[in-house]
């Protein structure tokens, strides 16, 4: 045991776990704070509590280490607002608030309401932590709830409204447990049997589908799942959080499946006799609410989580382990006894060869003003061998799974798991966690309007992260909603701003592209930038993506 502050205590386990970055709104711990910039890390003072917990959750996606976040007292329903979408998937955000004091409580103390429960629905652990004594504890639990089984965010709620409970001195026993520093914490083999069993349903499919999910990018599976599809001939899509585990010019890639998703991965899960689910929850986004594939498809499904196994389709074989040590187990059992499968792959890379041929006229389209799917094509010729890429919500994760290509293992994507403006504050997160990687983040302009204040922060941190915006002066997802009546355009049309300008008066790198052959070029000169870049993309605000495929459609 040995006597410090709780601050100091914070700072070092941060150290330890290799939390480098705590995004926040003061104040909150600022002893904490003073004991980080000592120690070489790096508090980030953010515009808003939801723009600190996104830049946590894009930190913790890229890393595979917790990100961490955190509010005072009357900020602190902000910040479990933004918990929403690292809690959908399934990402170790630690997020940190001031609370009630024994004191004080039910006395109307000055911004006090009580946030505690609210965090109850968006965390895998959620603890307040009343005396000082308690901090080694329940921080350590935080980081052990946080990591592992199926990542997710956790709270703790330090008294005071600022925290000031960690100021006290205490004893501690400095041990941290590295295990729990980065998901997945264990890497938990599944029973040999079960290995068998799906070794044997491979060998019996005759049209079998891998969906691939987060969970393969959480475990850090992605060349094991090549090697297996290789291995077994078995042709892949993925879940939005699955993009990138497999490179779109794979002649085993299918695409996205799903609501945002490409025909061709559609097609193919629904002609498939055997699925297997690899690190997905199989949630409505995933299947277009069950559709795909039809109930009654034979499953096997490989989840960390066991609670998943089964959730929405029964499985032939429920596998429970770790995505990479299940892969790594199955690609052990040698040459699959499976048939060649020459005439359903034929069948699969037709699928795609069709989505593409469908798709050509509006990726090479010439139009001004611009179609999303020609952005997305030079977006994508455009990012770099190690770039991350940043989709938002809405449209931008259509166009993400229609109009996006990944070519290479090197390339990563992460993106909004539902809340419009998310994608902006993750770049910077991301950039935060790899600053050596180029990160490109994709948003409309309704969703840049969320957290354009953090434009500010990138510059004050010098985070140069590259925003490009599909600038159509709209909400325009929703303009079905309008029939087209002018009497309700202000519903979804805004003014046209013009978002290089706006940059530019934030200290950014402006750029803006108004026809087709400008966007490569800006989005490579946004990259040389040196700091943080906004390209402003002017399209058609007619342009709606293609609707998920279902069967009879
Ligand atoms: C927090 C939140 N509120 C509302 C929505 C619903 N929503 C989804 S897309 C969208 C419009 C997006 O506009 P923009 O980012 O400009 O993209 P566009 O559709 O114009 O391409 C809205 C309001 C959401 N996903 N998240
Ligand atoms: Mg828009």
């Amino acid at each position: 045991m040995t006597k410090v502050s709780g601050a100091a205590y914070i700072a070092d386990a941060f150290q330890a776990y290799g939390v480098t970055h705590f995004f926040h709104v003061p104040v909150i711990m600022p002893g904490a704070m003073k004991a980080l910039i000592r120690r070489g890390l790096m508090p980030v003072v953010t515009h808003g509590e939801k723009a600190a917990v996104y830049m946590a959750d894009g930190y913790a996606r890229v890393s595979g280490r917790v990100g961490a976040c955190g509010a005072q007292a009357v900020g602190a329903a902000n910040l479990a607002a933004g918990l929403r979408d690292p809690f959908l998937a399934h990402s170790p955000v630690l997020a940190i608030t001031g609370g009630r004091e024994p004191l004080s409580k039910y006395r109307g103390l000055y911004q006090e309401i009580e946030d505690y429960p609210l965090y109850a629905e968006v965390t895998k652990f959620n603890a307040q932590v009343d005396l000082p004594e308690r901090i080694p504890d329940l921080l350590r639990q935080a980081f052990r709830a946080a990591t592992s089984g199926a990542a997710g965010p956790v709270h703790l709620e330090f008294s005071h409204h600022a925290g000031n409970t960690v100021d006290a001195e205490i004893d501690a026993d400095p041990t941290f447990e590295s295990t729990f520093a980065r998901v997945p914490a264990f890497r938990v083999p599944a029973d040999d049997q079960r290995i068998q069993a799906v070794i044997e349903a491979l060998a019996a499919a005759e049209r079998p589908v891998i969906v691939a999910g987060g969970g393969v990018a959480w475990s850090d599976a992605s060349r094991e799942l090549v090697r297996f599809a290789e291995r077994f001939s078995i042709p892949v899509a993925t879940s939005l959080n699955g993009r990138g585990v497999i490179p779109d010019i794979h002649p085993l890639a299918l695409g996205a499946v799903g609501h945002y998703s490409v025909e061709s991965a559609n097609r193919a899960v629904c002609a498939a006799d055997l699925v297997v689910f690899i690190g997905t929850s199989t949630g409505g986004l995933t299947t277009k609410n069950w559709q795909v594939p039809p109930a009654g498809t034979r499953v096997i499904q490989i989840d960390v989580n066991p609670e998943e196994l089964g959730r929405n389709y029964p499985n032939t074989v429920a596998v429970c382990g770790d995505a990479r040590t299940v892969l790594e187990q199955l690609l052990a059992h040698g040459p699959a006894p499976s048939p060649a499968r020459t005439g359903w792959l034929q069948q699969t890379s037709e699928f795609v060869t069709a989505w593409q041929e469908k798709m050509r006229p509006l990726r090479d389209s010439q139009a001004v003003p611009m179609r999303p799917e020609r952005l997305c094509r030079d977006l994508s010729d455009a990012l770099p061998e190690h770039g991350i890429a940043v989709f938002d919500t809405g449209h931008a994760a259509a166009w993400a799974a229609q109009g996006l290509r990944i070519t290479l293992a090197t390339q990563r994507v992460i993106r909004a798991h539902g809340s419009l403006g998310w994608a902006f504050p993750a770049a910077i997160g991301a950039k935060c966690a790899a600053p050596d990687r180029p990160v490109v983040c994709f948003t409309g302009d309704g969703g840049f309007y969320y957290h354009i204040a953090e434009l500010e922060t990138a510059v004050r941190y010098q985070i140069p992260v590259v925003i490009v915006v599909n600038n159509n002066a709209s909400l325009n997802q929703e303009a079905y909603l309008w029939g087209g009546d002018p009497a309700f355009a202000k519903n979804w049309r805004f003014e046209r701003v013009n978002f290089a300008q706006v940059a530019e008066a934030f200290g950014c790198a402006g750029f803006r592209a108004e026809r087709p052959e400008e966007i490569a070029p800006t989005i490579r000169a946004a990259l040389m930038a040196g700091r943080p870049a906004v390209v402003d993309v002017i399209t058609d605000d007619r342009a709606i993506s293609v609707p998920g495929w279902v069967p009879g459609a």
